[in-house]
């Protein structure tokens, strides 16, 4: 079966032939209940009965895979989409290099693929459980309706992952998958797998910087399983990137529309310097050295989820032709890795020193470095925002030995700079580099929610376009 049409006449739309598969459709549909459960318990909080103007994919192609419409959250029309299939498509790195692609599991790389999928498809429902609270904030009503449509995507991720589990991995891929409705979100017992997937998202900037960051490692990850020798794999995750692209969309065009609502208030009040914070935020916007403070936050917790810098976790995905680089298709190299080295920032008698390494151990550090260049671009374009309003202010990426809990410098304190220092000048420090207590109530403060079409909170700048080319004050939400 290698059509890309979708099947919408069954319960769970999708591309793969689901009907013909009694024994996946049989163990799919035995799991659905629970995932709408989960969705119903877990899933945007008073908000499942109002009709939401969501997209939903019916094509699996570049071009025209989305249809608008309004939906009741719990009837989203997840499914199961993978991207077309590569005829003779061939593993591209690696041990394997050049043999053709694995439709099925291989035997000796069963448990570290089952563990890879697992970890990207925790991440999902946590990613939703975390922001399950903020459509009561929401700043508009074209922002609530991205968070939902950020959210009902994220679902589909996790059913991604769950194809894939219960088609390839039997009964352990069954146990596996109703594991992933069990976790929860900074759960004490039962918390998900990765660090940043257990904080919280307390409000609105939190969220704009975590679609930002966070879904921005999402992207990394998936375009590195995306090259993976198990086509299966590539094929569902080469789908999702095209839905990720929309969440950074939201991170970033949020952020900036932030940064562009205060540069307004503070020109229109004359206010030129941007550390005049009372001021600032007497006029009910964001001061932008809150926003570095929470950009600082989110980038550093985001920079865990790449793991240790040297990993032979990684290097070992890398030859079984699991897990590639970043654009590994498009590097001109032998794509073995095996005599090249990658320099690394470690921590050498007390000082930050880039060292030479073993290439393949250091793939966790190059995809790091692919991320931070990607996120830099982004950042310089909130940067011109500032610029633009005449405002002297430069958001920046902070060093990657800051505020770090995985990896060379989880048992350091550095500052956002990079300099080393002891534990109790970092803790003294510690409120000008990461956002205080007194940052979040503020920010708490400014939460309160804007439900009229076409209106927007007083801290945000209204966007340049509406969702699929709707009028200002269209209602992309329906609240009842
Ligand atoms: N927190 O060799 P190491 C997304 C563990 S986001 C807790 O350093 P490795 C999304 C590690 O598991 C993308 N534990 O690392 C975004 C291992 O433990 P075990 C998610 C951590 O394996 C927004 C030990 O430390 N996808 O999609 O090379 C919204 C040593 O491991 C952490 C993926 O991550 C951590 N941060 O790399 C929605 C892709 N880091 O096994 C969705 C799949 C490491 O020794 N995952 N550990 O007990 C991977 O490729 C890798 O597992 C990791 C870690 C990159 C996560
Ligand atoms: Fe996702
Ligand atoms: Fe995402």
């Amino acid at each position: 079966m290698t059509s890309n049409a979708v099947d919408y006449d069954t319960l769970i739309p999708n591309n793969v032939g689901l009907s013909e598969d009694r024994r996946l459709l049989k163990a799919l549909e035995r799991w659905h209940p629970g995932y709408i459960d989960w969705w119903k318990d877990m899933g945007p909080n008073g908000f499942q009965e109002s009709n939401v103007y969501l997209r939903t994919a019916v094509g699996v192609e570049k071009d025209g895979w989305a249809q608008f419409g309004y939906v009741k959250m719990p009837e989203y029309r997840w499914g199961v989409l993978l991207a077309p299939q590569v005829q003779d498509r061939k593993i591209g790195f690696g041990n394997h290099q050049g043999e053709p692609a694995w439709q099925e599991v291989p035997g000796e790389y069963r448990a570290m693929l089952r563990r890879l999928i697992v970890i990207q498809g925790d991440t999902e429902p946590a990613s939703v459980e975390q922001q399950r609270y903020l459509g009561k904030t929401a700043p508009s009503l074209y922002d609530m309706r991205n968070l939902f449509q950020v959210n009902v995507e994220e679902g589909r991720h996790l059913w991604a992952m769950v194809y894939l589990l219960q088609k390839y991995f039997a009964a352990d891929g069954r146990e596996e998958a109703n594991m992933l409705l069990e976790r929860r979100s900074g759960d004490i017992d039962k918390p998900r797998m990765l660090g940043a997937f257990n904080e919280e998202t307390p409000d609105w900037l939190s969220f704009f910087m975590f679609t930002f960051f966070t879904d921005r490692d999402g992207k990394m990850q998936l375009e590195s399983l995306a090259q993976s020798g198990f086509d299966p794999l590539s094929r569902t995750t080469r789908f999702m990137l095209m839905e990720e692209a929309h969440h950074m969309f939201v991170g970033e065009s949020g952020v900036g529309r932030v940064i562009e609502k205060t540069c307004e208030a503070m020109n229109q009040a004359g206010i030129e310097d941007p550390y005049e914070i009372e001021a600032v935020r007497a006029l009910g916007v964001v001061d932008l050295p809150t926003v570095q403070k929470k950009a600082n936050l989110h980038y550093s917790l985001s920079l865990d989820l790449f793991g240790s810098e040297v990993s032979t976790n990684a290097a070992n995905a890398y030859n079984a032709g699991i897990k590639g680089r970043y654009q590994e298709d498009k590097i001109e190299d032998d794509h073995r890795l095996l005599s090249d080295t990658y320099p690394v920032l470690k921590l050498v008698n007390g000082e930050i020193k880039g060292v030479e390494e073993n290439a393949l151990t250091a793939l966790n550090m190059r995809l790091r470095d692919d991320y931070s260049k990607d996120a830099g671009k982004g950042v310089g374009r909130w940067n011109k925002i500032i610029k633009k309003n005449g405002i002297e202010f430069e958001i920046t990426l902070p060093h990657c030995a800051f505020h770090r809990m995985i990896g060379e410098f989880a048992n350091i304190s550095a500052s956002p700079e990079g300099t080393l220092m002891s534990n109790e000048t970092f803790s003294q420090q510690k409120d000008n580099w990461l956002p205080s207590q007194q940052d979040g109530e503020f920010i708490q403060s400014l939460m309160r929610p804007v439900v009229e079409p076409g209106q927007y909170a007083n801290w945000i700048a209204a966007p340049k376009v509406g969702v699929d080319r709707k009028p200002g004050d269209f209602e992309y939400v329906q609240l009842n």
